[in-house]
């Protein structure tokens, strides 16, 4: 799967997702080590049909001493939808926020791009480090600015949530992103691990998290339309948003 060759991963795709998952990809080569992480065989690469048109998800994990799960999908429907998520999930005995992205594109223009770093302590605010570093990034501008869900109630201060209305607004999105991947990841390989009543702590933040993300329809949909309903539970639960129990961790 560390070998998935790019052209597959980024053939026809919206301009702002390809450019992200070549950022996303180029700042993590430049920090982490980066070992696979292998999906259950079946979930690596899945097509299937939603309304006519094909659904294909195409996924690239990779792990590293301080993220269990670090996953790139890039998913295409026809020639309509075109989806990027991403995902870094902390080992539990780090105590780091949870990284996450995701940018849907139909038809030529980007209708949703998000990106935060969620806090997952038990106050669920980001560490002072992560702060001040994201309070000294240079001011983002945009005209349109969209409203978490419901259950976005995970989300940071700074979570970016937009629909970027040109160019210029795309480019402002990659370098936020860059820089909250950036920041991470020089913050998480710096980073001592925990105590073990710190990581239950996290463990219960991290499936706080999942669970919320869980919630999410629209991406649901999306999965039971084109693969069935049992289908599209095993993926957001083993796939996009898999929790940890404390077991796994001992
Ligand atoms: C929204 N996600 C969406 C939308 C679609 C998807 C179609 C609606 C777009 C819009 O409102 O304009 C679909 N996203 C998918 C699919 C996958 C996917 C099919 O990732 C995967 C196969 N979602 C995440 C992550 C975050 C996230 C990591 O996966 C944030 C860190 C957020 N997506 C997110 C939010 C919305 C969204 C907040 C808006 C939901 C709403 O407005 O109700």
């Amino acid at each position: 799967m560390l070998e998935t060759s790019k052209s597959s991963l980024r053939e026809n795709k919206n301009s702002l997702i390809c450019q992200l998952a070549d950022r996303l990809e180029s700042v993590w080569k430049r920090y982490l080590n980066l070992e696979p992480y292998y999906l259950p065989d079946d979930l690596g690469y899945v097509e299937g049909r939603l309304e006519g048109e094909k659904l294909i998800i195409e996924n690239k994990c990779y792990q590293t001493p301080q993220f269990r799960k670090i996953h790139l999908e890039l998913a295409k429907v026809g020639s309509t939808l075109d989806i990027l998520h991403c995902v870094m999930f902390p080992r539990p005995n780090y105590a780091l926020p949870m990284f996450g992205t995701d940018i849907v594109a139909g038809r030529g223009s980007v209708s949703a791009a998000i990106a935060d770093l969620s806090p997952l302590n038990a106050d669920r605010t980001l560490p002072e480090n992560y702060r001040n570093a994201i309070g000294a990034l240079p001011p983002s501008h945009f005209s349109q600015y969209r409203q978490a869900p419901e259950w976005g109630d995970i989300f940071s201060e700074f979570c970016l949530f937009i629909r970027p209305n040109s160019l210029e607004e795309e480019a402002q999105f990659l370098s936020v992103v860059e820089s909250y991947v950036e920041i991470h990841c020089q913050i998480a390989i710096a980073s001592q691990p925990v105590s073990p009543e710190v990581q239950a702590e996290i463990l219960a933040a991290q499936s706080y998290y999942c669970s919320q993300q869980q919630q999410n329809d629209k991406t649901r949909r999306i999965l039971e339309k084109a693969f069935g309903l049992e289908w599209a539970d095993r993926y957001m639960k083993t796939v996009l948003f898999d929790t940890i129990s404390s077991e796994m961790v001992i």
